[in-house]
């Protein structure tokens, strides 16, 4: 028997474009879904899409013999960057993505991982020195000097480069033709194909960020070429790694693709978490005073090592436990899988929701993470204990999904777990920090992303660094 899918009326030709706010998209989205429930429909210029938010459905559509990942608009602008790249390949179709999967996947396994810990460290060592010669009263653009940590420590493990930006107040140039391709393609997908071929001033810029994108990269290639080193990072794991099913390598154009979307797929995100991290740790105190018993018990003074990434399992748990409360990725799109899903229409809910032809289907991430049928009625509140691995290990299949599904989820999580893992404790070990203002409280600035909105703390230093 089925049930048709709720969700405000629209206008002819406009469909829903007004009940989307157009600042913070996901905001409108998260009040629908308290309005229309689970499952509602919206129509933006013709083109209709559901939203899911109950751990039932999205763990009915991870299935990935019915469903897979679905490219959006957005994702096929910023294609014009990376083509078919990891993060923006259509695949199934896309044969290239399966050979490059395959390559890169023991790049980003735990023993490369491991092997990237010293660049991570020297990268975070040099946010601990901009913070404590700072005066201890000066509020720290939170979002801001993290983007300077992860953007660094991803050009230096998958570029092999430094962009230094702790030591510039601008960025450097890489990261502002990236903005403009991200910037842009943003902003492409919400207009009509016509108005994109126009050359217009901003067409050209936008073309011109890919060029000095596509170019810096290559040069990097280039220079390792010639100059090999014997060092295990994203880089080399690019240029020397084969497919052990085809005994193909990776093309130049190809490592060029996946090096912009390693900068594009592993900067934000990890940025964000850490950003919302130190937000939840301030709004806390108990959790803070717990995190920063675990450093000072388990590390103490001493130089943090790799081995010491498995002892710190409240942070573990409070990392689990922001993603939750604030995924940095707040949409996944995916839809019908192009030849193994057979029904027609396809449906949802065990057939109760009939779809149209190839709809997206979005999964409201922040909706799933606050299902009460799986966190219970304080679902709202962060409670990093919750996380920690005997709880963790017992919550249903598909109920924490901040880093997508199946075969098309993040390949980086061991990179970005280690990278935010370290900077916590780091800075824990190092700094009091306290809200710059008190009565700050959370907003939310969105893009590929999601991330706080003018958060601002104060770090005073706990003692010399050793
Ligand atoms: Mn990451 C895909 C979340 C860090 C590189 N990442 C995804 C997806 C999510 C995601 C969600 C799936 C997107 C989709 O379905 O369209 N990623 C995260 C989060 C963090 C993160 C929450 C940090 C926290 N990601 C990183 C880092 C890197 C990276 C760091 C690189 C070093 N991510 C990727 C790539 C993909 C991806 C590449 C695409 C994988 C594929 O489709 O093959």
């Amino acid at each position: 028997k089925q049930i048709p899918i709720p969700g405000p009326k629209g206008f002819p030709l406009l469909g829903n474009i007004n009940d989307i706010d157009s600042e913070v998209p996901i905001n409108s989205i998260e009040l629908m879904a308290d309005n229309y429930g689970p499952i509602f429909r919206l129509t933006v210029l013709g083109s209709p899409r559901v939203f899911i938010s109950s751990h039932e459905l999205v763990n009915e559509v991870c299935d990935e013999e019915r469903f897979t990942k679905a490219v959006s608009q957005g994702l096929r602008e910023i294609r014009n960057g990376t083509n078919d790249g990891l993060f923006t390949a259509e695949y199934p179709g896309e044969e290239n993505w399966a050979v490059a999967h395959r390559i890169l996947i023991p790049a980003f396994g735990p023993l490369a991982i491991r092997g990237m810990f010293d660049e991570m460290y020297d990268i975070a060592t040099q946010l601990v020195m901009k913070w404590a010669r700072q005066d201890a009263g000066t509020p720290i653009p939170v979002t801001d000097d993290f983007t300077r940590l992860t953007l660094d420590t991803i050009a230096l493990c998958a570029m092999g480069t430094r962009f230094n930006s702790f030591y510039h107040e601008e960025m450097h140039p890489f990261v502002e033709a990236m903005y403009g391709l991200l910037a842009g393609s943003g902003a492409r997908a919400r207009r009509p194909t016509l108005l994109n071929n126009l050359p217009t001033s901003e067409n050209a810029k936008y073309w011109a960020d890919i060029e000095y994108l596509r170019k810096l990269s290559q040069e990097l290639v280039d220079s390792r070429k010639n100059n090999p080193v014997d060092k295990k990072d994203l880089l080399n794991a690019m240029i020397l790694g084969r497919d052990p099913q085809t005994g193909q390598g990776l093309t130049d154009s190809s490592i060029v693709d996946n090096m912009i979307t390693f900068l594009i797929a592993g900067h934000e995100t990890t940025s964000g978490m850490l950003s919302f991290l130190f937000y939840f740790l301030l709004k806390t105190p108990q959790a803070y005073k717990k995190a920063q018993e675990e450093v000072d018990r388990v590390i103490g003074k001493r130089k943090i090592t790799v081995d010491d990434m498995s002892k710190l399992p409240y942070i573990n748990a409070v990392m689990r436990e922001t993603l939750r409360l604030r995924s940095t990725v707040p949409i996944n799109g995916i839809h019908a899988h192009p030849t193994k899903n057979k029904e027609d229409p396809v449906t949802l809910g065990g057939g109760k929701y009939a779809l149209h032809k190839d709809e997206p289907i979005l999964l409201v991430i922040g909706k799933l993470h606050r299902d009460p049928k799986i966190w219970g009625p304080d679902a709202d509140e962060f409670k990093p204990e919750r996380m920690l691995d005997e709880n963790f290990e017992k919550l249903p299949k598909n109920a924490w999904k901040p880093f997508g599904n199946g075969m098309r989820g993040c390949i980086g999580r061991a990179f970005a777990w280690q990278e935010a893992l370290l900077v916590v404790a780091i800075l824990l070990q190092n700094f009091n920090f306290q809200m710059a203002n008190p009565s700050y409280d959370l907003r939310i600035k969105q893009t590929l992303t999601i991330k706080p909105k003018d958060f601002e703390m104060k770090a005073s230093l706990r003692g010399g660094l050793d």
